[in-house]
């Protein structure tokens, strides 16, 4: 059956386990995250499907069925498992996507490794997705293609299937042309990207850098722009922008620029916050921080997410400030995504190095600044502790936009607890009542972080209710809507003879 909307994304949208040696595959036990956002999406069309990838030894004959039927609490949906050899994985995701575009998309250009790319099999790869998503797709459907790992897909696409309308979202910053033209690929990507109907972004300085590069490529012309919302203009990050393009023309086809920034399930984050279990955790954490301020930082072990400089921060914060010895306390949840690969199994080294360094100097028998910890903690487990703490510390150097931030301003249902936010995380345009920081600087770290530890009650609150009022409004289903109207848009685009 096909599908009148197909996501494509590089993961499949379910656990697959084996129970009594037969092959089940079950919901993905937190109901948080983007997967089941993307999967809700199903219930807006008669039939949907998910193209993802599945490893296997032998692609031809890779041993599970390539399409299967899925019925969970989202509907009936169609999975089409792409089979790729662990060689193949290996070179689109650890190699091209990782190597090369990951450093280059978060301005990390001293990172970048273009040596080991295999390009012709990142073609291949996102070829094998296209067609995929091609054999899904009802006349006219929506295919919504998800992430720079699925780069080439829209080109491909856009040839086999001229009659769907095409949807890609970054979930990465996009960096200005003199990053982004680093990559020796980049008018493959973007002349592929330019085939979309729209092409999406979660904050305008990404959307205004995807169209400043795509025109020192091309000849791109009729930017429509738009002002951009108040709410999102916030003095305290370098990310703002006034304007943001809405429609550009290429080859006479119009490609609309969204721009709309992912949100969290608040409704959902705050039932698990207002739970029995969730009451008598927090009581727990607080007896046995018996006093002492908590300071919590989570996120993934990425050199992006700013790890390190953050425990460099802490470490000044300690030494310039003996009072606070014996009175504060870091735990700072790193989980390891990508263990196998040199740059994270060193940025890991890394954060254990210094977070034990500064626990030896500063830390006694009954006293350990730090508490790290690098495997995953349950998400029932993580809201316990957004509740918990009294600042929430999170300064990655660059950032798409920065869930967990947002997770515990949901979760903060006493209007109390500060959040340190950098500046270069997406998020912080619209966060603008955070404590901003600059991750770059010593100084704006270790001053944003003494500030929030030492904030009045009165000045927390009226933070937090602010902070609180934007998250809800901009919330996970503020996100859908902003899709479904973008898919609209493309709809008409498409119709109105723009071609
Ligand atoms: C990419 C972009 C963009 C973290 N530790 C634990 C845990 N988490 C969960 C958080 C949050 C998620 O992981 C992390 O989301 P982020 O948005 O912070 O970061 P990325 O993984 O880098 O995501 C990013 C995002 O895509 C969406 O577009 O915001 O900028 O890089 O939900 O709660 N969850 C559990 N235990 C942990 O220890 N259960």
């Amino acid at each position: 059956m096909s599908s009148d909307l197909v996501i494509v994304y590089h993961r499949q949208p379910y656990e697959e386990v084996e129970e009594n040696g037969k092959i089940v595959f079950r919901e993905n036990s937190s109901p948080n995250g983007i997967v089941p956002t993307l999967k809700s999406f199903f219930g807006t069309v008669d039939h949907g499907s998910w193209v993802a990838w599945k490893l296997a030894e032998d692609t031809s004959n890779p041993g599970f069925d390539r399409v299967v039927k899925i019925s969970d609490s989202y509907g009936d949906y169609t999975v089409s498992r792409l089979p790729l050899t662990a060689e193949q994985v290996r070179g689109f995701y650890h190699v091209t996507s990782k190597e090369a575009f990951w450093p280059i998309l978060h301005n990390f250009r001293e990172r970048y490794n273009y040596d080991p790319v295999d390009w012709p099999n990142f073609r291949a790869v996102n070829r094998a997705f296209a067609e995929a998503a091609a054999a899904e797709a009802a006349p006219g459907a929506v295919v919504w293609v998800h992430d720079y790992n699925l780069w080439l897909v829209p080109g491909y696409l856009r040839e086999m299937r001229p009659d769907v309308r095409i949807s890609f979202f970054h979930h990465t910053p996009f960096p200005a042309a003199d990053m982004f033209n680093v990559l020796p690929w980049r008018k493959e990507i973007v002349e592929s990207l330019l085939s979309c109907d729209v092409v999406g972004f979660h904050i305008p300085r990404y959307a205004s850098n995807f169209v400043s590069v795509a025109r020192s490529l091309f000849d791109v012309d009729d930017i429509e722009r738009v002002r951009v919302d108040d709410d999102f203009i916030s003095e305290d990050t370098g990310l703002t922008e006034r304007t943001v393009p809405v429609v550009v023309v290429h080859n006479g086809r119009r490609v609309n620029i969204s721009t709309a920034g992912v949100g969290v399930d608040v409704d959902y984050i705050r039932k698990m916050a207002a739970l029995p279990e969730t009451d008598k955790h927090v009581r727990e954490i607080r007896a046995e921080m018996d006093g002492q301020q908590l300071i919590l930082s989570v996120g993934r072990t990425d050199y992006t997410k700013g790890g390190v400089e953050q425990l460099e921060s802490f470490g000044r914060l300690l030494e310039a400030n003996p009072d606070l010895w014996g009175k504060v306390r870091l735990m700072h949840v790193s989980v390891s995504a990508n263990r196998s690969m040199a740059a994270y199994a060193e940025i890991q080294d890394a954060i254990e190095q210094t977070a034990g360094r500064i626990n030896g100097r500063f830390g006694s028998f009954d006293w350990t600044p730090i508490t790290l910890i690098s495997r995953a903690v349950p998400f029932a487990e993580l809201v316990a502790y957004y509740r918990a703490a009294d600042v929430a510390w999170i300064t990655p150097l660059a950032d798409g936009m920065n869930l967990v931030c947002k997770e515990f301003v949901a979760a903060r249902e006493d209007e109390d607890g500060v959040l340190v936010l950098s500046e270069f995380a997406g998020a912080a345009v619209g966060l603008g009542s955070a404590v901003s920081t600059n991750p770059y600087s010593h100084r704006s770290m270790d001053r944003a972080i003494l500030l929030a530890l030492r904030m009045e009650r009165n000045e927390r609150q009226t933070r937090m209710r602010h902070l609180r009022k934007v998250v809800a409004k901009y919330d996970i289903r503020a996100w859908g809507e902003a899709q479904q109207q973008a898919f609209a848009l493309a709809g008409k685009a498409t119709t109105s003879g723009a071609d």
